[in-house]
């Protein structure tokens, strides 16, 4: 039985690192190993440096992913450490997202409390701003109504290799999106319990999660209103199961139409601020897109970059999936979701000729308004060809998806229409 980190001493285990293989090591796992106990897991992560195995040694982060059953089967992964992987269109197709099928964002490292799935001296710390300090336990959190609310779940870097030119983060393609089912506490019924003060303007959100470069713990926030708003929740239960360690036992929030950033994992402690959230993920270019439309490869000056929000309107094609071979003829069954942040889906429109007629598409309602739209239609192709199937998605405001995706530097809010291409031989 190999001695957990703790147990061993950080230093004296790292001794037992050749020097070479040591500072490979050191800067792939970073602080976070600290965190995190050798010994619990088996050798045979496929992903585990080979020289630091067959020493009986185990890179951290790798196994940690791993112990919090990642990579999922079948998703495409981006990084190992910290952990980012999505899923193709047409794994999303279920009208509420398996979490099997959900992708996963960390900014750093995932908790050992998380992966252990221990609630032992977990709190929940609600500060600041507020009349009265609180230490919820999860039993405190499981007393308070408990709402249920199938909400999309989108990064704000999803799409953001569809970004021309090129820019840096995780190259996202379509799949860092999915509507799973969450259920907890209102952050609202919290906050009230707390009473917030006038001066209450804005949350700054802190969770258990280290980051491996050294950089601040991952942290966001969000105003005063939208934490208030009925919709806002602590969830703690994710497709009827207590949240898996990727994401982010043992509550997280859920702010629905928001970007995911502003819906903390691993949460721990809500400080209410009487002015704006200012960690280093609300400040430069994180998170934050220009306030007006700028040229492609620009970057504007960084008093002119505002936090990043509400998703805009957006869809996804989910059937059929790309490069499928059709005959002349015979009906296509096309299929996918729409979702528009805030806003309601109005209509979704398809065109299999780049653009030149469009043609109405069966649109089918939500749950409530922030889970993902359902749309649907068939589509017969008379004659031989290549083809592309696009889909544009309208919300309630008149907006529409974009032919060409608007740039910004970090790649953020990207919402061009999705095109999938296939062919009819004969
Ligand atoms: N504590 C913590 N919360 C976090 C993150 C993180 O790195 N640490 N990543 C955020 C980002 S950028 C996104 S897109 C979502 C992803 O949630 P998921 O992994 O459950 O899909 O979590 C958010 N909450
Ligand atoms: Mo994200």
């Amino acid at each position: 039985m190999q001695k957990t980190a703790h147990e061993l001493g950080f230093t004296d285990w790292l001794e037992a690192v050749p020097d070479t293989t040591r500072r490979d090591f050191l800067a792939k796992v970073g602080k976070s190993a600290l965190f995190v106990s050798l010994g619990m897991f088996g050798a045979g992560c496929e992903a585990v440096d080979r020289g630091l195995l067959d020493r009986g040694l185990t890179p951290i982060v790798l196994v940690e992913a791993q112990a919090a059953g990642l990579p999922k089967s079948d998703m495409l992964v981006h990084s190992e450490s910290p952990f980012n992987g999505e899923f193709a269109p047409h794994l999303l197709n279920d009208d509420v997202t398996p979490t099997a099928r959900h992708f996963v964002r960390n900014n750093g490292g995932i908790p050992e409390r998380a992966v252990r799935q221990d609630l032992d001296g977990w709190q929940l710390v609600i500060e600041g701003e507020v009349h009265k300090e609180l230490a919820l336990s999860m039993d405190d959190l499981a007393r308070f109504p408990q709402v249920t609310m199938e909400v999309v779940l989108e990064c704000a870097g999803n799409g953001r290799s569809l970004f021309e030119p090129k820019v840096s983060g995780t190259p996202w393609q379509r799949g860092a999106v999915a509507c799973s089912e969450w259920m907890g506490a209102r952050l609202r019924d919290v906050l009230q319990a707390a009473g917030l003060k006038p001066t209450a303007v804005y949350t700054g959100n802190y969770g258990g999660d280290i980051p491996d470069d050294g950089s601040e713990p991952f942290s966001r926030g969000i105003p005063i209103e939208k934490a208030m708003d009925e919709h806002t929740l602590i969830a703690l239960k994710m497709n009827g199961e207590v949240l898996p360690a990727a994401h982010g036992f043992p509550a997280r929030l859920i702010v629905p139409g928001w970007i995911g950033s502003a819906m903390q994992k691993w949460l721990n402690r809500i400080s209410v601020r009487d002015k704006v959230h200012d960690s280093e993920k609300m400040s430069g270019y994180s998170y934050r897109i220009p306030a007006y439309p700028i040229a492609p490869g620009d970057k504007p000056p960084v008093e002119d970059m505002r936090i990043a929000t509400a998703w805009q309107v957006k869809s996804l094609i989910t059937r059929p999936e790309p490069h499928l071979k059709f005959s002349a003829g015979i009906p296509i069954q096309i299929r996918g979701h729409a979702w528009a942040g805030e806003n309601q889906i109005d209509k979704v429109v398809v065109s299999t000729d780049f653009g030149l007629q469009w043609q109405a598409t069966q649109l089918i309602q939500p749950s409530n308004r922030y889970a993902w739209y359902h749309w649907e239609t068939e589509l017969t192709f008379a004659n031989r060809g290549y083809y592309e199937i696009w889909a544009r998605a309208y919300d309630d405001t008149g907006a529409a998806q974009p032919f060409t995706q608007p740039w910004n530097p970090k790649g953020y809010l990207g919402n061009v229409i999705h095109r999938v291409p296939v062919s009819i031989p004969v």
